[in-house]
């Protein structure tokens, strides 16, 4: 008797031993690519982040949605766009939808999983990459998951971070550690979003079956939100500390294995550089947000000096290891938009053109955020979901964003600030977007060129020459709003065409405040 009770216990324990190991197994198999032969490769491709909520309401209900992304991929494909990035679209807690509570379910007002497919397919059909959000770090407080764990279910509790008292800890916002019966569980960014714990090889198996699940059907890659938050130290370092970074190594050596042709984009949400290049050097990240970047572009815009993105430029040099990539960018959905951190001074739109310049031209991948394009404000106060507002198409009623009163009203009543009026009016912002994005397309040495620094007399001229095979680019933006001068004698080579811009000859160059100028140089490589 009790030997038969021992092999039926043996017998179970070898069963679920090969179950956990044929899950294993599973999740180590590959993903087929998608049937999709796309233009380049997704570095080198122009990319625009959604808000999926904002973006195109194709029901009238008033919150945008996936059908309506994919109503609009003409639009974007006629502007330039590469690949998407969609904010959260699973069943979450908040509006914002970074609080999930059902990783492979896409949430009722968005639409369907087959909704979702038919974005896929039809941005795909267009050579659009699409990338959805990926957030690990942490659960809604309402996932199941949470709510088994706080009814006492061991191994669901085990999926987050206890501790018996309070370490004290500060978190994003406040508070790192919450009370709950008689333990305290961590949620860095609020006790409404618990942080999972990445420690045993449960959440971090669910998280590549959840990867699985959407590379499955079809999708390109993840932006990996609060990326630097994974793994806290046990003295209470929150952000970039080694086991975050192993974790991302492990993560992405699974995608490489599993599916080469998808990538992860991080939020690596550091001002410093070396912090950044920590991620491709110690994580092997295939992508990071350049955040370092973006604070040097408003800082140079501010002091109307080349200074702080010169300094970037020379940093960035020889920090990032060769197969990094970065996505240059000048707002996405956590940041005040540059239209309205810029002001309303008349000016202000050939400031908005000279970013869509810089972005054009400085080395890394362009990831713009929806309406940035029409120089979107953001709405009244500060509060984030002023930095959401849904897309003006048309000066229309509705603003050709929905039939229905919007869930949150629109930042801008001005009927010029809108797709319809801006795409008629070949100097407007949006065809200034459009004619740099398509010339970018032609240019090799602005996609994938190196980059060399000059360093002009006039402090306000940033001056650099992207390279490719024997083809040069000399790209000149002047910071400044007066005119500013680069001499003959300080060019590199003699200019053989204007790319972009008025066009310019053999003499000294005057270019205008706030002014851009790409232009090739005669001859080959230097
Ligand atoms: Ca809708
Ligand atoms: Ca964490």
């Amino acid at each position: 008797m009790r030997s038969a009770v021992l092999s039926v216990v043996l017998i179970a324990g070898m069963l679920g031993v090969a179950a956990a190991q044929q899950r294993s197994a599973s999740l180590a198999s590959p993903v087929a690519a998608p049937d999709v032969r796309f233009a380049r490769p997704a570095a080198e491709g122009v990319w625009y982040e959604i808000f999926v909520r904002s973006f195109r309401d194709s029901d009238g209900d008033g919150i945008g949605d996936l059908a309506g992304v994919t109503s609009r991929l003409p639009y974007l494909d006629e502007l330039g766009i590469d690949g998407i990035w969609l904010t959260p679209i699973h069943p979450a807690s908040s509006y914002h939808g970074y609080d999930v509570t059902d990783y492979m379910g896409v949430a009722t007002e968005y639409g369907e999983l087959s909704d979702l497919e038919t974005l896929v397919a039809a941005a795909h059909a267009r050579g659009i990459r699409v990338v959805l959000d990926l957030v690990p770090n942490h659960t809604s407080r309402d996932h199941p998951w949470f709510q088994a764990a706080l009814a006492g279910d061991q191994e669901a509790r085990e999926r987050y971070v206890w501790r018996a008292s309070d370490p004290g800890w500060i978190g994003l916002g406040g508070p790192a550690w919450h009370p709950a019966g008689d333990a305290f569980y961590l949620g860095l960014f609020g006790s409404g979003m618990p942080d999972l714990n990445h420690d045993g090889p449960w959440v971090r198996d669910e998280l590549k079956r959840i990867m699985r699940f959407w590379l499955e059907r079809g999708v390109d890659g993840f932006r990996v939100d609060a990326i630097q938050h994974i793994v806290e130290s046990e003295e209470g370092i929150v952000a970039g500390t080694p086991g975050t970074l192993a974790w991302v190594r492990e993560m992405q050596a699974w995608l490489h294995h599993v599916a080469p042709h998808a990538f992860w984009l991080g939020e690596t949400y550091a001002l410093s550089a070396p912090t950044v290049a920590a991620y491709h050097h110690d994580g092997d990240l295939d992508m990071s947000l350049d955040y370092p970047g973006w604070a040097a572009l408003f800082d140079a815009l501010s002091q109307r000096s080349a200074g702080p993105l010169e300094t970037a430029l020379e940093q960035n040099a020889g920090l990032y290891p060769p197969q990094a990539r970065r996505a240059v960018f000048s707002a996405n959905h956590d940041q005040i938009r540059p239209a309205s951190v810029l002001g309303v001074l008349r000016r202000d739109e050939a400031r908005l053109k000279l970013i869509a310049g810089l972005l054009a031209t400085l080395p890394g991948t362009p990831l713009l955020y929806y309406g940035q394009e029409i120089g979107l404000p953001n709405g009244p106060g500060d509060r984030d979901e002023q930095k959401r507002t849904p897309m003006t198409w048309s000066a229309a009623p509705g603003r050709g964003f929905s039939d229905a009163e919007p869930w949150i009203a629109f930042s801008t009543d001005d009927p010029a600030l809108s797709v319809e009026a801006q795409r008629a009016d070949p100097d407007s912002l949006w065809s200034t977007y459009r004619t740099l994005i398509a010339a970018r397309r032609g240019l090799p040495a602005l996609t994938r060129g190196t980059t060399r620094l000059l360093r002009p007399e006039a402090p306000q001229l940033l001056v650099f020459v992207r390279q490719e095979g024997g083809e040069r680019l000399l790209v000149v933006a002047n910071l400044g709003v007066r005119p500013a001068v680069l001499a003959a004698s300080e060019r590199p080579g003699a200019p053989a065409e204007t790319v972009h811009g008025a066009p310019v000859g053999e003499a000294d160059w005057e270019i205008e405040g706030l002014g851009l100028r790409i232009v090739r140089l005669a001859g080959s490589a230097d």
